[in-house]
């Protein structure tokens, strides 16, 4: 069974209606916008959670370039790192026959049913940010996101050249999330030698504390973390410190993502490397679900484009970042 894509004529004729409804609603000093939706580019978007600074500013720039005026009427659901509210929130996008739904699995497996749905109803996916893995064939039409085993091998390079004798202890991710998976495999390719124990802290701050807390007491040889984000960086150097050691210097930190609370600690010497992972596409999105609803060819991938900071970085270069 299929579904007939979004008319690419009436997505524009949207555009116009809603840049005039957005113009009229500015002259008149009214609130929102209010068009009947009909107009709109139905989208439903189930992002999983708000767990870090990554996550915040991508949901900000998918909200900001998913709007009325550019011709969208998203439907946006946080499911709070929970697999079953992704799920349930899938199931209701597929209810409202949304013309496409966007997501951000929360972890690789687990989505073969749902996906076979949305599949059996002629739903386009755009999958963002994180990775799937399923039996069900062509689950998605394009996925857009960053080259997690890169940024753990980039991480794993700078080990090798700057601390080849650190014993490493691993700071996870989220446990079978694609950014957990591939930056482990990515750093472990290089250095995985020097790993001396590993533990997830689930992307947050305060678990990433408390498993670095265990950490310093299961093997407090180490001398060096990789934190799979900067949040769990920051919980790191919180038990540092509380232990009574120099993050930085005693204990080195590697991290990913580059949000502007992890590029401070990078200023202020307590990280010593940042893998950036940049979250601002939402315009790129935005695109990529234009043409997947127009039913024209898009790439199977998009990789957002990501760089490294060391500690040359400087507080101008910090207090530039939008994020
Ligand atoms: O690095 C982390 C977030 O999937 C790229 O998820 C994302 C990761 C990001 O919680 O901070």
């Amino acid at each position: 069974m299929s579904r007939s894509p979004f008319p690419r004529s009436r997505f524009l004729a949207a555009l116009g209606t809603a840049a005039l409804f957005g113009l009229a609603a500015c002259g008149s000093g009214g609130s929102a916008a209010s068009t009947s939706g009909d107009d709109l580019l139905r989208v439903g978007f189930s992002q999983l959670g708000a767990e870090s600074g990554w996550r915040t500013a991508n949901t900000e720039s998918v909200k900001a370039s998913l709007t009325e005026e550019a011709g969208f009427d998203l439907n946006f659901v946080d499911a709070q790192q929970k697999q079953e509210n992704q799920i349930k929130a899938l199931r209701d996008f597929v209810a409202q026959d949304v013309d496409v739904i966007a997501f951000s699995p929360v972890i690789e497996t687990g989505w073969d049913e749902v996906l076979q749905e949305i599949k059996d109803a002629g739903i386009p996916v755009v999958l963002v940010d994180r990775t799937v893995e399923t039996t069900v064939e062509d689950p998605y039409v394009t996925w857009i996101g960053a080259d997690f085993e890169q940024e753990g091998t980039t991480a794993g390079e700078w080990v090798k050249e700057n601390a080849p004798d650190a014993k490493v202890f691993e700071l996870q991710g989220t446990l079978g999330s694609g950014a957990q998976v591939d930056r482990e495999e990515g750093f472990n390719a290089v250095v995985g030698d020097q790993v001396i124990g590993k533990a997830s802290g689930n992307f947050t701050r305060a678990e990433g504390k408390t498993a670095v807390e265990a950490a310093l007491q299961a093997y407090p040889e180490t001398d060096l973390i990789f934190s799979h984000n900067d949040d769990m960086g920051l919980g790191a150097i919180e038990a540092i410190e509380a232990a009574g050691k120099k993050p930085g210097e005693d204990i080195k930190i590697v991290t990913v993502d580059g949000v502007r609370d992890g590029l401070q600690a990078l200023v202020d010497k307590k990280f010593n490397y940042v893998v950036e992972c940049n979250p601002v596409f939402g315009d790129q999105l935005a695109e990529l679900i234009e043409d997947v609803a127009a039913g024209e060819e898009v790439p199977k991938e998009t990789i957002v484009v990501d760089q490294a900071f060391d500690q040359t970085i400087t507080q101008a270069d910090v207090d530039a970042r939008p994020y």
